[in-house]
């Protein structure tokens, strides 16, 4: 929504341009798919609602203009947000001559919001736009704002005015929002209820997270709620994320009383990171992120950068204390017995996934790890014994981990493989499948770039010469003839429909790896569909992954740095390149031009990469779509038709390439493994 007001936009409307109207469109489209921009119509989406909303009065406090906001669940089902800030401005937007912003917020979608796969440049994701969806999918909403000694109110009904904007007359001793409404039956039926149980955690968890905010709770006491849940309270937490900690351990014992927490600023006046980490004695880890106080329970980059700087830390502390065992430890060693809370401020935050849950902005990793990383190596060394109780249990988890491997691989020796190996694999050396890889490149030319990029010992290569056979629309028979197929299943050694077995599976990770271009999403979303269809346990098991090779690489003196799409390498231009004179931009045509060392760092080695997991079961779900009715590929028609149903169905099988390889790219997790 901020960026309706901001400076620059302002700057824009003047100049009226055809173009600025593109953006914003109608709400038709959120009544049509709610879906697409809520991830569903079930409980999960319900209570998402809720968030929208107090996330706008969440960002009016995290800026400093509001110190206390109230929730409130009414009698009937409605919910009410008010908050003390400066009120949302209801003068006349410029491009709107007729229009306040107000109403202009609540009536128009950006379009960033369709199911586009781009962020926005408001403070979160979905948020931000979220106002004007959640009013279009309400029975009714009601706005009020006491602003310049003024009160003002309009109404809405799904998503269209009821009333003008109205004065309702003077305030003096009052400025700030109120927004009350109601879910709309139609669309998530009759039976879906607000659970006072989640919005009371919603509610806790958002002062937990900005000290500086009193939230303050009411829940009607005719709706039936659980013992623990009060009818009224007040949540403010001086002390933050400890208190959130110390709340969410629940007197579990921890290996060393001493958490290692802390409020820090990033790098380049970039915003700040919160942290509170405790190692529980029972080694049960718990993980909970945030950007802008908004949950990403899909991890992302601010995840990654944590993990890093303990990591390093804790390595570098077994070394300056000449612990040998220490050099075994991996990031999982330290992060799978950790209590973890970690939340990060940022401007203009990426996200990505389905329900944006994830953070995808590329430099909070190196923020978050160059913010922590000093600060870590002090609390280390200030407590000796601490640390050293910390890194023994650390040392323990990476000798049982590596137990169990040993164990495993015995057990595989035994079992040799006497199988019959398609010519043109090149396969890794080591037997067991655990850590492995198999990379399926496009064609001869990258085949052998990526051959000499690889790690002989865990990575194997299969190159796919052509189209691969538009599985869909083929026979089972078919598919079978195709060599290529025939190669890929022989490969894998896990078999396919009826045969599969994943637990023959050769290697821990199948990774796709086709140029950045229209060809390559093409091979890749039909490797994707002929999993989908013949091996769905691959994808249900976490196996299948896309690599993400570079499309540009950007050169300013010693400065070099590789951007995936068009959109990161404006980014990179933005942020890493902004002051530099001349950038040197080169777009590569495809892998096999690539230098191989490149193509080792950029995209092939688990130490530099970026990985993303295909993982559709959740899109299914959402969509509606159960495996019966993907059965062999051919939807079967069912009595009424469903539009969502259809679109995805249209994505996965229609003519368009891109379609289908931004759906799988959308829906795809975000794995970004280090292995130091
Ligand atoms: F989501 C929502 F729009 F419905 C909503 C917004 C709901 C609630 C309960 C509160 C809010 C909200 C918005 N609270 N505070 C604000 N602030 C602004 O919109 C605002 C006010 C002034 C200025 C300015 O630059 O003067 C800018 C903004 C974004």
């Amino acid at each position: 929504m901020a960026d309706l007001f901001g400076s620059d936009n302002t700057a824009k409307n003047a100049s009226y341009a055809a173009a600025d109207i593109e953006v914003l469109e109608g709400l038709e489209p959120v009544r049509k798919r709610p879906g697409m921009y809520i991830g569903g119509t079930d409980e999960r989406a319900l209570h998402h609602l809720v968030g929208e909303i107090l996330d706008n009065s969440m960002d009016e406090a995290v800026a400093g203009h509001a110190d206390w906001i109230e929730l409130n669940m009414n009698a009937d089902g409605s919910i009410t947000v008010v908050d003390n800030g400066r009120g949302i401005p209801v003068d006349n937007h410029p491009k709107f001559k007729n229009k306040s912003a107000l109403e202009v917020i609540f009536t128009t979608l950006h379009s960033g919001g369709k199911f586009s796969g781009k962020s926005y440049e408001t403070s979160g994701g979905l948020h931000g736009v979220g106002s004007s969806v959640v009013n279009a999918l309400s029975e009714w909403l009601v706005v009020e704002v006491a602003r310049e000694k003024q009160l003002y109110k309009q109404s809405f009904a799904r998503g269209l005015p009821t009333s003008k904007l109205e004065k309702m007359g003077p305030v003096n001793n009052r400025r700030g929002t109120s927004v009350s409404f109601k879910p709309d039956h139609e669309i998530f039926g009759n039976k879906l209820k607000f659970k006072p149980s989640w919005l009371y955690q919603m509610a806790r968890s958002k002062a937990y997270l900005y000290r500086g905010v009193e939230i303050r709770w009411s829940c009607d006491p005719s709706l039936v709620k659980d013992a623990a849940i009060p009818d009224k309270d007040v949540l403010h937490f001086p002390n933050g994320l400890l208190d959130f900690l110390q709340a969410s351990l629940d007197k579990r014992p921890v290996i060393t009383d001493k958490f290692f927490q802390g409020q820090l600023p990033l790098p380049e006046k970039a915003g700040r990171v919160e942290f509170a980490i405790a190692w529980p004695e029972d080694g049960e880890p718990m993980n909970h992120s945030y950007c802008n106080t908004i949950p990403t329970p899909l991890g992302g980059t601010h995840e990654q950068g944590l993990r890093t700087a303990l990591t390093r830390g804790i390595k570098g502390y077994g070394a300056l204390t000449n612990n040998k065992k220490a050099e075994a430890i991996t990031s999982d060693d330290v992060m799978n017995g950790a209590a973890v809370l970690l939340s990060v401020f940022i401007r203009d935050p990426q996200f990505q996934g389905q329900t944006k849950e994830r953070l995808v902005s590329n430099e909070a990793a190196k923020w978050v790890d160059s913010a922590i990383k000093d600060y870590f190596d002090h609390w280390l060394t200030a407590d000796p014994a601490a640390s050293k109780i910390l890194l023994e249990s650390i040392i323990e988890k990476a000798e049982e981990r590596m137990r169990r491997k040993s164990d495993k691989e015995m057990a595989r020796k035994s079992a040799t493989r006497k199988l019959r190996l398609p010519g043109k694999l090149s396969d890794c050396s080591r037997t067991d499948a655990e850590d492995t890889e198999i990379f399926l490149v496009e064609g001869d030319s990258a085949g052998g770039s990526a051959k000499q990029a690889r790690n002989r010992e865990t990575q194997a290569v299969l190159p796919l010469r052509g189209k691969i056979l538009n599985v869909v629309s083929a026979t089972a028979d078919k598919i079978r003839q195709n060599q290529e197929i025939q190669d890929l299943i022989l490969a894998l050694g896990c078999g396919a429909g009826k045969d599969f077995d994943s637990s023959k599976l050769r290697y821990e990770r199948v990774i796709i790896m086709t140029d950045a271009d229209v060809d390559g999403s093409h091979i890749a979303s039909l490797l994707v569909t002929f999993f989908y269809t013949q091996m769905r346990g691959l994808i249900e098991k976490g196996h299948l992954y896309l690599a993400q090779p570079p499309l540009y690489r950007l050169t300013a003196g010693t400065l070099s740095e590789y951007a995936r799409d068009d959109a990161h390498k404006d980014e990179l231009m933005k942020s890493t390149f902004k002051d530099k004179k001349k950038v040197d931009i080169s777009r590569f045509k495809g892998l096999g031009e690539m230098p191989a060392a490149q193509l080792k760092e950029t995209t092939m080695s688990p130490g530099s990469r970026t990985l993303l997991r295909v993982t559709l079961p959740d899109v299914m779900a959402t969509l509606g779509i159960t495996p019966e009715m993907m059965e062999d590929g051919k939807t079967k028609s069912s009595s009424k038709s469903n539009p969502e149903v259809d679109d995805l169905v249209e994505r996965l099988m229609g003519k368009n390439a891109e379609l289908r390889f931004q759906f799988i790219q959308e829906n795809a997790e975000f794995v970004q493994d280090i292995d130091i």
